[in-house]
């Protein structure tokens, strides 16, 4: 490798750290983003627009050490099986593959079709009109993504 192609990925390596490793004040940084928990509640959708309108969207959990990494009270995820029943979807169009329901759950009690995480790291569905604490996950730009 050249000495400038070194230097690039030097250069690469610290603004990793300013980019993700300071996120904006009130955010967390982990692996390959910045998360926000929030200190209110609202409905799922008023929650998922707030992400948006911070350039982020509600939590997508990707890996079981993401889900062990938001476990700590009851929060929205980003998932919902709105548009066709029982088939989850995340905020982002991916279909929901890896999942950790509680037992008997997602039972769409009364038309439940939003997802949320309880203080137990278990998902529930619950209606989407009731309001809960939410997350909002923001991820670093790609070039900038550490390998984890
Ligand atoms: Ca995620
Ligand atoms: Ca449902
Ligand atoms: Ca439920």
């Amino acid at each position: 490798m050249s000495f400038c192609g070194r230097q690039s990925h030097f250069v690469r390596r610290l603004k990793t750290d300013s980019v993700c490793g300071q996120c904006p004040p009130g955010w967390k940084w982990f692996q390959n983003g910045c998360y926000y928990f929030s200190e209110a509640t609202q409905n799922w959708l008023v929650a998922r627009s707030w992400c948006l309108n911070k350039g982020a969207q509600l939590v997508i959990v990707n890996t079981k050490e993401e889900q062990n990494r938001i476990t700590s009270r009851v929060y929205w995820l980003g998932m919902t099986d709105q548009n066709v029943e029982q088939e989850w979807y995340w905020v982002d169009g991916s279909p929901v593959k890896l999942s950790f329901w509680s037992t008997g759950e997602p039972n769409d009690y009364r038309g439940e079709d939003c997802g949320t995480i309880a203080i137990d790291g278990r998902w529930n569905d619950i209606s989407c009109h009731m309001t809960d604490y939410w997350i909002c996950e923001k991820l670093c730009p790609s070039e900038f993504r550490m390998t984890v």
